[in-house]
């Protein structure tokens, strides 16, 4: 029985399932890089559990995580891509699909490798709660990202994922999104934080900010507005020069979806031992 996966191909189907007209914008795009992170980021460095492996989003104890609301759209619009490619694990594809989605989008190439393996039950999925929260500052941020083991500076270049999609009222509560074109991957997020003020939305929902010039569409988070506090001349050389956030992006992005695989698990140690050669002269 052949384990091949034609990753090529896989990269093509994705890349065909993120037309959705009804959906959004019209792009799954947006979700798909949001489930990516989100299956990448419970990781904890120091226990050495969550992270990329397993697809633990599959079962409620992850997948009903309230972090996780709307990501299961994500999940059904790329169903086909798996039942297409057998021997394709989840969690190689749900990480391929946001590389791909970034990729299309007109973002940086990033590295992915493959190897990823599937959990057969829920044992191994990490505790709910180890997802970042929008209505929170810096010390949060630090705090989840240190678990990860992220530097302030690639949490400012990771947040740079906000130029894609919006916020949903009954997926996260908030509403709207940063950028004007948030099919586009840009530095255009990076920009709004540098040269628009932002201040608190008069509304009813939970606290997110607005700018009057702009109108109550276009949104940022408290934690957005936190990367100005923690290094804000990273934000301004990223509005500016767009080259360097999509370099450090594609850094940092392939380094998230590594968080937590271990091939050796998948047999992709180096060299298969072989049982008779114990013993030979
Ligand atoms: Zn997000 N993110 N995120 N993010 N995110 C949302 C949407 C998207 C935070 C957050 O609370 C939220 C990163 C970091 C952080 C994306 C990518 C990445 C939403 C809206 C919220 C509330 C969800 C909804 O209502 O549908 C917080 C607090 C973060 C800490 C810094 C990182 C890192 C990301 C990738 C590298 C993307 C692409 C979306 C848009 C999803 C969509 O469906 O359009």
């Amino acid at each position: 029985m052949s384990k091949e996966v034609d990753y090529d191909a896989v990269r093509k189907d994705i890349a065909a399932c993120m037309e959705q007209p009804g959906y959004d914008d019209g792009s799954a795009g947006p979700v798909f890089v949001r489930l990516a992170w989100h299956s990448a980021g419970t990781y904890c460095k120091d226990t050495k559990t969550g992270g990329s492996n397993g697809a633990g989003m599959r079962y409620e104890k992850e997948g009903g995580d309230p972090a996780n609301a709307g990501l299961q759209h994500a999940r059904v619009f790329l169903e086909p891509v798996k039942a297409k490619h057998e021997n394709l694990s989840y969690a190689d594809l749900w990480t391929l699909a946001g590389v791909v989605a970034i990729e299309e989008m007109g973002g940086p190439k990033i590295e992915w490798k493959a190897g990823r393996t599937d959990f057969t039950d829920d044992s191994k999925v990490p505790p709910r709660g180890r997802l970042p929260d929008g209505a929170q500052a810096e010390d949060h941020l630090r705090a989840v990202f240190g678990r990860m083991g992220f530097t302030d500076d690639e949490i400012i270049t990771l947040s740079g994922a906000h130029n894609l999609g919006r916020c949903h009222a009954d997926r996260s509560g908030f509403e709207g999104p940063w950028v004007m074109r948030p099919t586009v991957f840009s530095n255009q997020y990076y920009k709004m934080l540098k040269n628009m003020e932002w201040k608190p939305k008069e509304w009813s929902g939970p606290k997110q900010y607005a700018n009057d010039d702009l109108g109550q569409e276009l949104m940022m988070l408290e934690t957005d507005l936190a990367l100005l506090k923690m290094n804000k001349d990273l934000v301004h050389k990223y509005a500016d020069d767009k080259d360097a956030f999509f370099d450090d992006f594609a850094k940092v992005f392939a380094k998230l979806i590594e968080l937590g695989v271990d091939r050796k698990d998948a047999g992709y140690e180096a060299a298969p031992k072989k049982s008779n050669d114990a013993g030979a002269p």
